[in-house]
């Protein structure tokens, strides 16, 4: 679901470098004398390929513009999720480009994904979340806007051909002026899932002096080559349910409000739920992935499942229990927890949040002191079994 893929190189010069320094390095053996020859060979047909004019790009900077893979949520019908639009450029040597504004145009296939509108104002069309980041200073923004259908004629090919496309233009004033070396955000776009498949999202980028497309500005106004651009491979899949119960030891007040997070490989929180009164929960995740589900409470150990693989539509893991007598929330249950319950032994009249009262009655007394002490030593996170 997650590979990156570089997909397209424009404006070489910058990016052939680091290809060859990475070529060599690793073989091993003696080289081969028919290397060089080669070598000069691909050299010449680069050097045939290449644009003459890089505009106010020296050749000494790299740039690429970047949607970042799935930072939160999941792509799943009816879900959402996270990608983080972001703008690097890197100076090796002077004289330093620098970026002052940019204009990204991001087809997609809408008839999978739409975007949230961030304001959550109809009124004023779709937005996305445009953020400080790689831009330090006082923002601009000049563009900020989601079409889909209709594209005005400044949009780019790309656009008009899938029919939708965000459209973000920001640049900075005061700051530290243009960004010389700096790889990190423009805007965050939420996604929503309307339908199986690929979205399709692209970077819409054209050579430099044809316009319109993608565009990286410098002080002068003058455009920036765009080296490369980066998306990710999203696929927008069906979803699954994962069900079970998590019931706390000792509790005086039921099971509600114990956390409940599905992280997915990369430690990615793709869901998040808390139990109901009987302890049940329920979560819509993915299909096809395989999750690790951990439950949470304060003054309780953590308990987690491993290897949760989704593939019918329900997935029930059953019942847990919470061991209680962790006072300090190190997932240990020790002297420390023990003395602590001592310490405020006796009290009453206390909010739920009070560490010290496991049980959540109110009161620091015997039953908190024996559920800590018939735990002692445990560490979490406990096997997903009832206790
Ligand atoms: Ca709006
Ligand atoms: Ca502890
Ligand atoms: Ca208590």
């Amino acid at each position: 679901m997650k590979i990156h893929g570089l997909s397209l190189v424009l404006g070489a010069k910058g990016g052939w470098r680091p290809g060859f320094s990475r070529a060599s390095p690793d073989k091993s053996g003696p080289p081969s004398r028919f290397a060089p020859k080669m070598s000069l060979i691909i050299l010449v047909i680069i050097a045939t390929l290449m644009p003459l004019s890089v505009g106010a790009q020296s050749p000494n900077t790299y740039t690429s513009i970047i949607v970042t893979d799935v930072l939160s949520g999941a792509p799943v019908v009816g879900g959402t999720f996270i990608t983080d639009l972001q703008v690097s450029i890197t100076n090796s040597a002077s004289p330093q480009v620098g970026v002052m504004s940019v204009e990204i145009w991001l087809p997609f296939d809408s008839s999978v994904v739409t975007v949230s509108d961030f304001d959550g104002n109809p009124a004023n069309g779709t937005q996305v979340e445009i953020k400080n980041g790689f831009f330090d200073g006082d923002l601009t923004i000049e563009a900020n806007e989601v079409i889909i259908g209709a594209m005005p004629s400044s949009a780019p090919l790309e656009c008009t051909t899938a029919g939708a496309c965000v459209h973000v233009a920001v640049g900075h004033t005061s700051g530290s002026g243009p960004v010389t070396n700096r790889t990190e955000t423009v805007a965050t776009i939420t996604w929503a899932g309307l339908a199986t498949g690929s979205p399709a999202i692209g970077i819409a980028v054209v050579p430099p002096g044809v316009p319109p497309g993608s565009v990286l500005s410098d002080p002068a106004g003058e455009p920036i080559p765009i080296n490369s651009t980066s998306v990710p491979t999203i696929i927008v899949t069906d979803t699954g349910a994962i069900e079970g119960v998590v019931q706390r030891q000792g509790t005086q007040t039921g099971h509600t409000g114990t956390d409940i997070t599905t992280t997915a490989a990369g430690d990615r929180v793709v869901a998040t739920a808390t139990t109901t009164a009987d302890g049940g929960f329920s979560l819509i995740v993915p299909m096809g992935n395989t999750y690790t589900i951990n439950a949470s409470y304060p003054g309780y150990l953590q308990s987690q499942k491993d290897s949760v693989h989704i593939v019918g539509t329900t997935v029930d893991i059953g019942p847990t229990t919470l061991v209680g007598g962790d006072v300090n929330a190190d997932n240990c249950i020790n002297i420390l927890d023990v003395v602590s319950i001592i310490g405020k032994f006796g009290r009453t009249g206390l909010p739920a949040s009070t560490p010290e009262d496991i049980n959540d009655d109110g009161m620091i007394n015997i039953l908190d002191l024996t559920i800590a002490a018939g735990n002692f030593t445990r560490c979490g996170p406990t096997p997903w079994v009832l206790q």
